[in-house]
């Protein structure tokens, strides 16, 4: 062994020591999301092969023992020897660690996950892994345990394929769960496949008797994106606008369509990674946008000289757009990392789209009225909004805070100590209060179905009484002036019957929570109560059963007798105020269900919200039975 290989070996423990000490410093986090981001890493070298132009098609398998398997079919990694390292190139893209961007002076890489950090990272964290490479008529293959080769690089077989197939096992002493959630993937994959247009990805669930499989494979890219985002809207028009091109070694891809709903939905790629948080590249593309439409308006006499300008959010509205741009260095900026800092991708996304925008409205003249008809609509809508808002900021002014007359606030004012129920029901709602605790729980009644906010206007919207209530009892303002520092409650828990109607105000409650107070969601502030199903008596004790499985469970314990009394609750309003507390309130006893959201998935969640709450009946009920993703089961929460 040369001195020189030796110094070299030590660094490469030295890097993977690094990233199994800390490894959140790599992946963010060891959690499920560090978790399945191992997945997504090892897929990000195979998509940059397809960016390269040499591979087509990806194939991901959750195997039985929860091991992850990438195929792909491009060049496979290098087998020649790294002069410099005195090792294969496969060894230094398994092993050594990369500070991002390119390795081995090699092609012009553009993906990289969250930190860039490449597949060194995710062996690192696995207890095993293999790499096969197939090139030049012969399979090789290297094999190593925590990162560390155990095997040299050696020709096991013959093939006259090409490509390389990653298996790796997460270590499960770094690791806080190891089992991958399919659904999980096949959204990011789903994502990956959109924008990486011309891609198949083949995701396979091995794990039951059953393979579950998908593929994802759009010739359209983001312009299909577009279109499967709108799938439940009314489209405003049929085309999805497109527009690509470089600038500056700024490669921007941007597909947008209106929908007739009030609500935008843009989302911003880089290098095919989700920034939730925008940045340059957004914000060249809202102001190319606004810029072009106000001039399109005025041309037209859509907007007359003397009238206000449009605002960018009046032309938003009901858009649907995903913006996409590649470059080689990123910056990423803010405290999360999850915004474009680079202002190259402000001037390359702004000309482009300002560009080909004005060249699509000027071929597309009655597509173009129909989104400045829309705008101007929008921009008189929200000055009547703004004008209830004033309304109603004036009036918690004068009141002080003048709480609505329907709340029984709890006497606690400390909002850690402080819970509301939003309670389906006047009837319910009174037992609710008869019941509570009084000092830190406080009630507030609902009457019936509140309005569906996906398919009103922010001025019909602000004049519904049970969503006025709503905000002047959680006290933080919404939208723009939403301030998490006023929020009177940290339980924020909406209580109904537990039949479809109360699925159905759930869903309806929670449309409202994520689209006017996101973070109430993210902080993990809102919560579902259960209620019984059954009540069991039996020589006059009781039992609670929460689900059809409990029902029996208790059943076969007491034994099925004729003195058994079984009581079906059909709702609330069945419950008198003590079983009511016992079984639903009692902070000992209650099960509460945290509802949970998280930003990778931001446009799936705004299409599943869609789906409850747009006009197509038939996938809603499908969504209110198989039971909202977005909540967590927190067994016996208290
Ligand atoms: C050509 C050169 C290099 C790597 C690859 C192809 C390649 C890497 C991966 C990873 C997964 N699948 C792959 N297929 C091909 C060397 C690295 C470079 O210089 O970019």
């Amino acid at each position: 062994m040369s001195k020189e290989y030796g110094a070299d070996q030590i660094q490469i423990l030295e890097g993977l020591e690094a990233v199994r000490k800390r490894p959140g410093m790599y992946i963010g986090s060891t959690s499920l999301r560090g978790l399945h981001h191992l997945v997504y890493e090892i897929v990000d070298n195979a998509i940059d092969e397809a960016l390269a132009g040499f591979c087509t098609e990806i194939d991901v398998s959750i195997n039985p023992d929860n091991s992850i398997t990438v195929i792909d079919n491009g060049r496979g990694v290098p087998i020649e020897m790294n002069k410099k390292k005195g090792i294969s190139t496969v060894e230094v893209v398994y092993t050594i660690l990369h500070a991002g961007g390119k390795f081995g002076g090699g092609a012009y890489k553009v993906s990289g996950g969250l930190h860039g950090v490449g597949a060194s990272v995710v062996n690192a964290l696995s207890k095993n892994m293999e790499v096969k490479v197939e090139q030049g008529g012969h399979i090789y293959r290297q094999c190593y345990e925590r990162g560390k080769p155990i095997t040299p690089l050696e020709v096991i077989g013959d093939s006259e394929r090409t490509g390389t197939t990653v298996t790796f096992l997460p270590d499960d002493t770094i690791f806080e769960e190891t089992v991958f959630e399919f659904d999980t993937l096949k959204s990011r994959l789903r994502e990956m496949a959109f924008l990486t247009k011309g891609i198949k990805i083949i995701l396979r669930d091995k794990r039951e008797e059953e393979e579950k499989v998908r593929e994802f494979h759009y010739e359209g890219g983001i312009r299909e994106y577009v279109e499967y985002l709108n799938k439940n809207k009314e489209v405003l028009y049929p085309t999805v606008i497109y527009c690509e091109g470089t600038i500056n070694d700024v490669y921007v891809e941007v597909a947008m369509q209106h929908n007739d709903g009030y609500n935008e939905g843009c989302y911003s790629f880089v290098n095919n990674i989700t920034t939730p948080e925008g940045g340059t590249h957004l914000a060249g593309f809202k102001n190319a946008l606004t810029k072009t439409f106000n001039d399109y308006a005025k041309a037209q006499k859509y907007l007359k000289e003397n009238e206000q300008n449009l605002s960018g959010e009046d032309i938003r509205e009901g858009l649907t757009a995903i913006i996409s741009v590649k470059l080689g260095e990123p910056q990423f900026e803010g405290q999360t990392k999850q915004k474009l800092g680079n202002n190259e991708a402000r001037g390359a996304v702004d000309s482009i789209v300002s560009e080909q925008l004005t060249y699509f409205l000027e071929q597309n003249p009655s597509v173009a009225k129909l989104i400045c008809e829309k705008a101007v609509l929008a921009q008189r809508a929200r000055d009547a909004a703004r004008k209830a808002r004033d309304l109603t900021r004036r009036k918690n002014a004068l009141d002080g805070m003048s709480l609505p007359g329907k709340l029984a606030d709890c006497s606690d004012r400390d909002p850690k100590n402080c819970e509301i129920y939003l309670v389906e029901g006047d009837s319910a709602g009174g037992s609710a209060k008869t019941a509570r605790s009084r000092a830190t729980q406080a009630i507030l009644p609902l009457r019936g179905k509140i309005l569906n906010v996906e398919k009103a206007r922010l001025d019909r919207i602000l004049s519904s009484q049970e969503i006025r209530a709503m905000i002047t009892a959680f006290g933080t303002g919404i939208s723009d002036d939403f301030d998490i520092s006023k929020l009177r409650y940290h339980k924020i828990i909406i209580m109904t019957d537990a039949d479809v109607d109360g699925a159905h105000i759930d869903t309806l409650l929670l449309t409202f929570l994520y689209r006017f107070m996101p973070e109430l969601i993210k902080q993990g502030y809102v919560y579902l109560a259960t209620p019984p199903l059954y009540k069991i008596e039996k020589n006059k004790k009781v039992w609670y059963a929460y689900s059809e499985e409990e029902l029996s469970g208790i059943l076969s314990e007491i034994g099925r007798d004729q003195n058994n009394k079984i009581q079906r609750y059909k709702g609330l309003g069945e419950m008198d105020p003590e079983q009511l507390w016992e079984t639903t309130m009692d902070p000992e006893k209650r099960i509460l269900k945290k509802v949970c959201m998280n930003d990778d998935t931001r446009s799936e969640l705004d299409l599943t919200f869609n789906v409850l709450m747009g006009d197509n009946v038939e996938p809603r009920r499908e969504f209110i039975e198989k039971n909202a993703k977005f909540v967590k089961d927190l067994d016996k929460y208290c």
